[in-house]
């Protein structure tokens, strides 16, 4: 069995940081299970665009308001208790607002390795 914290993750490699979001991944791929799981805090007032063609991601909100808007598909509001699941690889614009950033906890497959940051499309590379 593996255990980590936040605390210790957050201090370590583990946190990457970008323009629009920080993120914590404290489960990648060289963990062996398959997926990987980060806590991802999106920047107040920030819009990011993702397209995750190579990997299927869901998102659970702790805390914090925003929405995501499908690209030539419908706007959804996202508060604390909202999970969204990019079943479709769908891209999309995430925006967080009211001055809070939002915290969210993410799962990907095929699980990341460690160290992506989205491209100028807001993509991830598949890495092997
Ligand atoms: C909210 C969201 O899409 N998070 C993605 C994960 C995060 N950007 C990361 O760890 O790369």
């Amino acid at each position: 069995m593996i255990v980590r914290t936040l605390d210790e993750c957050r201090n370590s490699e583990r946190r990457v940081v970008a323009e629009t979001w920080e993120s914590v991944r404290m489960l990648l791929k060289d963990d062996n299970m398959g997926f990987s799981f980060h806590i991802t805090t999106i920047y107040e007032n920030t819009q990011t665009h993702i397209h995750y063609k190579n990997h299927l991601e869901s998102v659970y909100c702790v805390s914090g308001e925003g929405e995501i808007e499908i690209v030539g598909g419908e706007t959804y509001p996202i508060k604390p208790g909202t999970l969204y699941i990019l079943d479709q690889h769908d891209e999309h614009y995430l925006r967080a607002y009211k001055d809070t950033p939002m915290v969210m906890a993410c799962v990907f497959n095929p699980p990341i390795t460690g160290q992506e940051v989205h491209d100028d499309n807001g993509v991830y590379p598949l890495i092997d």
